[in-house]
């Protein structure tokens, strides 16, 4: 531990909650709990960078012990994981990103035993139709509540995802804690849980059966719930129109991606400001703590994305943590390619490790400095 992150570690433990703090479920695991009463502070100091499939592959390499593409273009590790269960409710073996769950077990356990926080999405298939997640089939949600036809179909799903969720386990048989992001980007029309497939009344239904499911039945006691936006929202009203309520959630959050060609103008970076005020907002009054749950620009076509367009946002604001999205690299099946982190060599790999340098950036060296999961 050098200066620096000694200094840090006191800075964050000896100050007062920035958010919130108290964790919805009563029931936590000392982890659990520990873990949420330090995010409620690393906002003081700055935000955790996270990376979503970190350690299974980057841009030009797959299921290499050790790498991962911010470690080689910066030093250092990511301060948060991000993982994702697609594929895990028919009972495969690969998700639908073809990650083997097995070895996805052990990249929670690494990330979690090096000091770093988990989050886990989950784009599971269509329960009415079984297509993908990407079915938004007007009347889904509607068939999947309790008493409905499709309802033991969903239950059967989230039983699959249950029991992932409790086998995730530390060195001394304790819970790993998860940031859990159920029905993510649940503003947009995209998904069938969305919009289209469902009213805000039948949304907040199924999301809070769903928290009091896993936490009541399947006794899962190591979850941090994050409800979870897509972004340009409007207004307050607009974030909570499918909130279920402060029972329900113990993280705000949206996902925010910029396309299109470099340096058209200051959009993207004015709509993140945006909803990053409508979040400071709610944070506050509803006492929650707030994050950017995904973030990118793939294959990061602007050099100085990082500090030019969102590091000047971010320093206006306080949130625990921004993930960005995969490294996927190469997609046959699309044929498209899709990075949100630059690889050495990458006209963003300078700008990016300005980024890294950077004090308010924490990743997994500060994120281990700050004993996340300790008094
Ligand atoms: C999307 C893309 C897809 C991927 C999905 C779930 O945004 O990265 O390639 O399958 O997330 O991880």
């Amino acid at each position: 531990m050098n200066i620096k992150h000694t200094l840090l570690a006191l800075l964050v433990a000896s100050s007062p909650a920035v958010f919130a703090q108290r964790l919805t479920d009563t029931k936590a695991t000392k982890e659990t709990k520990k873990l949420y009463s330090n995010l409620s502070k690393v906002g003081k100091k700055g935000y955790l960078i996270g990376h979503q499939d970190a350690l299974a592959y980057g841009v030009k390499w797959k299921y290499i012990d050790g790498r991962s593409d911010i470690k080689e273009v910066a030093g250092d590790f990511p301060g948060v994981y991000g993982w994702e269960l697609g594929g895990i409710e028919k009972g495969s073996a690969l998700n639908l990103d073809s990650v083997p769950f097995d070895k996805m077990r052990l990249f929670i356990k690494e990330g979690y035993k090096r000091g770093g926080v988990i989050t886990i999405s989950w784009h599971g298939d269509n329960p009415l139709t079984g297509k993908t997640a990407w079915d938004p089939a007007a009347g889904t949600v509607a068939s999947i509540l309790p008493g409905q036809p499709k309802h033991e179909v969903f239950v059967k799903q989230l039983d699959a995802v249950a029991d992932f969720l409790a086998s995730l386990k530390g060195d001394n048989g304790e819970a790993i804690p998860i940031l859990y992001r159920p029905f993510h980007e649940l503003t947009g029309n995209w998904f069938w849980w969305g919009t289209k497939g469902s009213n805000p009344e039948e949304f907040k239904t199924l999301f809070r059966f769903t928290v009091d499911y896993l936490r009541n039945k399947r006794k899962l006691h190591n979850l941090i719930i994050v409800y979870n936006t897509s972004n340009g929202l409007q207004s307050a009203g607009d974030f909570l129109e499918r909130y279920p309520g402060d029972k329900y959630a113990d993280m705000i959050s949206f996902d925010a991606y910029q396309r299109g060609k470099a340096g058209q103008d200051n959009s993207f970076a004015t709509k993140l400001d945006n909803d990053l005020n409508i979040l400071d907002e709610l944070a506050k009054k509803h006492k929650k703590i707030p994050a950017v749950s995904e973030l990118g620009y793939s294959e990061i076509p602007d050099p100085s994305w990082f500090t030019r367009t969102i590091q000047p946002v971010f320093k206006k604001h306080q949130f625990a943590y921004v993930l960005f999205w995969r490294n996927a690299g190469y997609k046959p099946k699309e044929n498209e390619t899709e990075y949100y982190i630059p690889y050495p060599g990458h006209p963003a790999a300078s700008d990016f490790i300005k980024y890294y340098q950077a004090p308010e950036t924490l990743f997994q060296k500060e994120a281990a400095d700050l004993n996340l999961y300790k008094d």
